[in-house]
């Protein structure tokens, strides 16, 4: 309403003096008068006086910028006609005579006003309803049956369609001044409605479909119009034309010479979509020229050889090997399949002529698991090179059509996109749109019009494109590098295409997709089409053509002969995130030993201190705070850590010893149990916060600690991809309670505790999870140990050879590490070794909720100084082990249940009869120190006690392996909560009488024995 009176203000008659003033300035500073009566006129409504007063301004810069009509409208205004008066209406039915007479007055024989500006505010609309829904009709089907259903939403442009706008066609042939919201004037402020609506169709409807008039930010709207709009922009060099064919030849007769020498292989070849790999290298080729030097792309299935060797540039003769069945494998692990496996090159970008890495990740078959991973991969080299605007290191990732729709990782990724510690400052995202997934029609698939329409959460814009028109693809790729370039923002190409074959070489498309197919046999290729294109419009000679295709058939013949020698797969050659320095030439960790993870007196007081204080000046904390941090200072004198700063400690001495610390997840900052405060926030200033942290020591690494977004999946990714980069990391993430990590199942299973084995990639990822019966309910109780333990990989019914360097090589062995720390100073080891063993493994830590204010959950610094250790297994300490003959029964445990278990002894006057031994790393399993504890305890039976259910927890591990220790000759009984469907009871009386019920169990002596 302000910006219409005003407007309405503006258009006020001119006194003579203020005329002159304007002269010769855009803006004149018009008299304003809020309530002219000629806001009252009908055609002033919001957009229209937009319009009015941009016609106002090109008139008084120049009377014939507009039409006469206008001039003279203007003139009368200035003339003096009264405020409104210029403004009426023509008569219309019921108008007196005197009104009419007053008007003529005025206009004289002049047009009509009211039609004038409706004219042009419809031809505004019919601009903006191109610009909004032109690519509901551009032309991106290459098989032209589109599978994209607007039948809600027509897109009525078009000459025919002129009159829904108020328009005729006799309008056609009238000139119509430009809105400044458009481009396609290019040097022209007035065209006539034809020539507009022709330039429109040829920027929104031809072969690339732009969507982007949902973005909030106006520049980058009026930058997307002027790179789609602009008449001509869209022209490339005979050069660069020559470019397109050379890459359009390597991409199909790469996927042709794989058909012909492995006609019966599985290849999920890229036919249908050979634009692909030009659409790739032109992103990269544009990147590196502004400046990019390490790209990391993620990619499903679909064209991923076909990558590897004409964008990542892998040597022909290894991808072709990969074909060899007979091949064996030369590294440990199980391997994984050809068109999984990862790559990193370095390599000249001839465009740029700058070196450029490019890195392909390995992945699973799970579609779109790796895009967080890809996603924290990019953050952690952009963190190390000091990239804070991401304008060294990319990501690109790549999608198909039903997994980019279907996958809500999709959706969790991109959330991650602008969070200032996750964002990549942008991603390339490519969409292999080919219209199907597997044998599923997108009818079926999605409830959205496109596949891409997830990306319009974060503000992408979306450049559809029809992949039969190579030089399309090529410039929307253009442009989506300029957009990441210019904006750090995420977006997406997608590549309308089709797939000439079943899902995989195999498959016949025909049982499902008939007419589809049918339309497919008919489709020339694109590349042929592509090379008729260029040979009739005189750029290249078919002779030149069929010279260059030869020329790389030579190449993949000769690389195919080079393949047959290779008599050996080595899986390291695929390796996607190298650690150079880190292993042996060789590949092998440089020793078997892991030195003593204690730290000195000073330190421990020294970071205790730390913990304890606000390190910044004129910082109010709150009182609650202060006094959790005077407790800190009270156990730093005693010498003594609770969880909270035996974390501390472990970080703190890490990020000295110049180890970079990121903790990542759900509200990590201050703790979800409140015991952590990481992160300070001043009382008295908003958004002014202190980590302590980062004030340890000048030239200590930095801390990263980040409260992350609600998604577990996305952001275990992302950290997983974060410890990928760098050995010399610690990376953690906490789930909010344990409970949660499943919704980030499939990280877990498929990058994880696998990941090793497939890919020969080492990872030192730490998951913590709050774990325990607290009596919380079904869904705050467990982290499911035993579906941790389920998935390891150590044998329980060998009892291992006991050498010396053991303890370490049974790390190395192991796919992951499996912990329930009883003590912090345990729990401050066990972070510290992740760090100080010569390898990297994952790391499970199921933490503790009550532990982390239980009195007696405390750790003397004198655990934790020199020469001390990780403690995998904890013997009792009391007097049953004095005396441990007469013991009658050993009871074993893992984490909280054993100060339940040792209170209850006391209270039972079992300290002599009952040794209760903490087993703190449960995988890979202390069968050393196992077998010492039975040994020692001769007389005593043996007992499992845990307070998870029978089917749960760690039993199932737990025993098979005790028994192998003992080599079967004693039984080991349970003590613990029944079998159940949920992991806890909702009740908290149930949860009580369970706790007796088994506490019972397990000092009943006599008795009870399940
Ligand atoms: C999470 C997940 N679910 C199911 C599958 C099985 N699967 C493999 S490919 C495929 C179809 C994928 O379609 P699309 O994303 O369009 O890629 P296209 O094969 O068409 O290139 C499916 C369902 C999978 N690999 N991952
Ligand atoms: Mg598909």
């Amino acid at each position: 309403m302000h910006r219409l009176r005003t407007t309405v203000a503006r258009l006020r008659p001119l006194t003579a003096a203020q005329a002159a003033q304007s002269v010769g300035f855009r803006t004149p500073q018009p008299v304003r008068r809020l309530n002219a009566p000629v806001a009252a006129e009908p055609f002033l409504n919001g957009t229209s006086s937009n319009y009015v007063e941009e016609m106002y301004h090109a008139w008084l810069e120049n009377p014939r910028n507009v039409h006469k009509s206008w001039d003279i409208f203007f003139r009368n205004a200035n003339a003096g006609a009264p405020p409104g008066a210029a403004y009426q209406s023509p008569p219309l039915l019921g108008a007196t005579s005197q009104d009419v007479a007053s008007l003529q007055a005025l206009v004289g024989a002049q047009p009509n006003v009211e039609k004038l500006v409706e004219d042009h505010l419809a031809v505004q609309t019919l601009i903006r309803a191109y610009q909004v829904r032109g690519h509901h009709i551009a032309k991106l089907d290459p098989l032209e049956i589109s599978c994209v259903d607007f039948d809600d939403a027509p897109c009525a442009v078009g000459f025919q369609n002129v009159g829904l706008y108020g328009l005729a066609e006799t309008d056609l042939d009238k000139v119509f001044r430009l809105p400044k919201t458009t481009f396609i004037g290019g040097n022209d402020s007035a065209l006539p409605l034809r020539e507009i609506i022709r330039r429109l169709e040829m920027a929104y409807c031809q072969h690339i479909g732009v969507e982007f008039m949902f973005i909030n930010d106006l520049e980058q709207c009026r930058w997307i119009r002027q790179k789609f709009e602009t008449p001509g922009i869209m022209q490339f060099t005979v050069e660069e034309k020559r470019r397109l064919l050379a890459r359009m030849i390597r991409s199909t007769r790469f996927e042709e010479f794989l058909q012909r020498k492995w006609s019966s292989e599985k290849r999920f070849g890229l036919e249908g979509c050979e634009s692909l790999i030009p659409a790739l290298k032109t992103i990269i080729d544009k990147s590196s020229q502004s400046g990019v030097e390490s790209v990391i792309m993620g990619m499903p299935h679909r064209g991923r050889l076909n990558v590897l060797a004409n964008v990542i540039r892998k040597e022909l003769d290894q991808i072709f090997c990969q074909f060899d069945s007979k091949l064996e494998a030369a590294d440990e692990g199980s391997g994984d399949v050809k068109y999984h496996l990862g790559m990193y090159h370095k390599r000249m970008n001839r465009a740029s002529d700058r070196f450029i890495t490019l890195s392909l990740m390995a992945n699973p078959s799970h579609l779109e698991a790796v895009d967080p991973v890809v996603q924290g991969k990019t953050k952690a080299e952009q963190f190390y090179c000091g990239d804070t605007e991401g304008k060294r290191v990319m990501s690109i990732l790549l999608h198909g059509d039903a997994a980019f729709a279907g996958q809500g990782i999709v959706y969790e990724t991109f959330h991650l996109s602008d969070l200032p510690s996750y964002t990549t400052h942008g991603t390339i995202h490519v969409v292999v749109n080919n219209q199907i997934g597997f044998t599923t029609d997108p009818r079926m698939a999605r409830s959205s019009p496109y596949p891409t329409d997830v990306a319009r959460v974060v503000n992408a814009p979306i450049f559809h494109v029809n992949a039969d028109d190579p030089e399309a693809v090529m410039y929307v790729c253009n442009v989506a590098s300029e957009w990441r370039n210019t904006f750090h923002k995420d977006v997406v190409v997608d590549l309308v295409c089709y797939r000439r074959n079943g899902h995989n070489e195999m498959d016949e498309p025909m049982f499902t997709q008939p007419l589809m197919y049918k339309q497919i046999k008919k489709q020339k290729g694109v590349l042929q089409k592509f090379a008729e294109k260029l040979i009739a419009d005189g750029v290249v000679t078919t002779q030149e053509y069929e010279e260059e295709v030869a020329r790389y058939d030579k190449i993949c013949e000769e690389a195919y002969s080079r393949s047959k020698d290779e008599k050996i797969l080595h899986i390291k050659h695929w390796l996607d995130s190298p650690w150079p320095g880190f292993f042996t030439l060789e590949g092998q960790p440089k020793s078997m030993n892991c030195p003593s993870t204690g730290i000195s007196e000073d330190e421990l007081r020294h970071i205790g201190n730390i913990a304890a204080s606000v390190p910044m000046e004129d910082f109010t904390i709150h009182g609650g705070l202060s006094r959790i941090l005077k407790g800190r200072t009270n156990m730093v004198s005693q010498r003594v850590c609770d969880w909270a700063l035996g974390e501390y400690m472990a970080f703190g001495s890490l990020l000295k010893e110049g180890i970079h610390v990121r903790l990542s997840g759900q509200d990590v900052e201050r703790g979800t149990f409140s015991h952590r405060h990481h992160v300070l926030h001043d009382q008295t200033t908003d958004k002014r916060i202190c980590i302590p942290m980062n004030y340890i020591s000048p030239d200590q690494a930095p801390y990263t600690v980040c409260n992350s977004s609600l998604s577990e999946y996305g952001v275990l990714g992302f950290e997983l991809g974060f410890a990928m980069a760098s050995p010399n990391a610690l990376v953690l993430w906490e789930a909010q309670f344990g409970d949660f990590h499943n919704t980030a199942q499939c990280i877990i299973d498929q990058f994880i505790s696998s990941g090793q084995t497939k890919w020969v990639r080492h990872n030192g990822i730490v998951l913590l999870l709050p774990h325990g019966m607290e009596g919380m309910g079904p869904e705050h109780s467990s982290a499911r140990p035993e579906r941790f333990l389920q998935m390891c990989n150590d044998d329980p019914d060998v009892f291992p050879k006991i050498s010396e360097d053991f303890a370490v090589r049974q790390l190395y062995d192991c796919n992951w590490i499996v912990v329930n720390c009883s003590t912090p100073g345990n729990y401050f080891h066990v972070l510290r070794r992740q760090i100080l063993q010569p390898f990297r493994k994952p790391l499970i830590v199921f933490t503790p909720k009550s532990l982390l204010r239980h009195p007696e959950a405390k750790s003397s610094f004198d655990d934790m100084l020199p020469g001390t250790h990780f403690r995998r297994l904890i013997p009792d300490d009391g007097p049953a082990a004095s005396s441990p003959e007469r013991v009658k029964r050993v009871i074993f445990c893992s984490g909280k249940i054993y100060y339940e278990l040792t209170r209850e002894r006391t209270n039972r006057g079992l300290d002599e009869a009952v040794a209760v031994v903490r087993i703190e790393q449960l995988s890979p399993f202390p069968f050393d120190l196992v077998k010492a504890e039975t040994d020692r305890y001769v007389n005593a039976d043996l007992v499992w006690c845990q307070e998870e259910h029978k089917n749960q927890g760690y039993y199932d591990y737990i025993k098979p392996r005790i028994r192998t220790t003992i080599s079967h000759n004693r039984p080991v009984w349970y003590a613990g909560r029944e079998p159940a469907a949920a992991p806890a009871t909702g009740n908290k009386h149930t949860h009580l009488s369970e706790l007796q019920r088994f506490l019972d169990t397990a000092f009943n002596l006599e008795a009870g024995k399940v």
